[in-house]
């Protein structure tokens, strides 16, 4: 009996362990009847201005200048929001993604927005100043690298899915983005704030919505074989 016991605990407490990793892990699989999502990203609200005021390397840096928190281009539409299936266990194969790269060019991180899978990341300095690009999952830092000179460069490992927030450490103002996504469902906007998401399996998902000033939006949505679902959104 009490060796039963054992072997009941035993296996519980290794299904309670597996299940995590086990949603956190995507499978590949052929997706036979998907459906697509499809929308645009608005915004209709006031856009908020941030300063950008360089206090050293000037030069290089710039002038002080404003930027908009959120960029809206005509009819509301927003560039560089990210869309992607929260939470799917399997699908569509990944398609090819090139290393994402963070590049520090005139004190601005290029791309200011991208979007990786998980896994390496290269961080370039095209500057002839010392750059300290350090990135947060959260509050917790992600990468902490020095770029001490012009075409230093960096590889770093971003080791689990999420929002990559970019700082430079040597000049506070600068801010990029990488976002981590959990599977190949995923868009970045253009000017015109469009999306489109293909050969989805037929179910009921989460969709996010991330924006870099507005964050997390999440929708229902339901994907039905061989239809598209229109899962437009405006931000506020
Ligand atoms: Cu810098």
């Amino acid at each position: 009996m009490k060796h039963i016991f054992q072997i009941v605990v035993v296996s519980v407490l290794a299904a309670l362990f597996a299940l995590p990793a086990q949603a956190a892990k995507y499978q590949e699989m052929e997706v036979a009847d998907g459906g697509s999502i499809s929308g645009q990203v608005t915004y209709t609200g006031k856009v908020k201005m941030r300063t950008v005021l360089p206090t050293k390397d000037k030069d290089v840096c710039g002038k002080a200048r404003k930027e908009p928190t959120i960029l809206v281009g005509e009819g509301g539409a927003v560039q560089d929001a990210v869309v992607y299936i929260k939470e799917i266990a399997s699908g569509k194969a990944w398609p090819e993604m090139a290393r994402p790269v963070i590049n520090n060019v005139d004190c601005i991180f290029e791309p200011r927005v991208q979007v990786a899978k998980r896994g390496k990341v290269d961080i370039l300095n095209s500057d002839p100043v010392l750059h300290n690009s350090h990135g947060y999952y959260g509050k917790a830092t992600a990468f902490n690298v020095a770029l001490p000179f012009k075409d230093a460069k960096v590889t770093k490992i971003l080791k689990r899915n999420g929002v990559v927030r970019t700082d430079c450490d040597a000049h506070g103002w600068m801010l990029g983005w990488v976002v981590v996504v959990p599977n190949p469902y995923h868009m970045q906007t253009g000017a015109d704030g469009n999306f489109m998401i293909d050969n989805v399996p037929p179910g009921d998902y989460t969709l996010v919505v991330w924006q870099e000033s507005v964050g997390e939006t999440e929708i229902p949505i339901s994907v039905q074989a061989g239809a598209t679902t229109d899962a437009s959104v405006q931000l506020n």
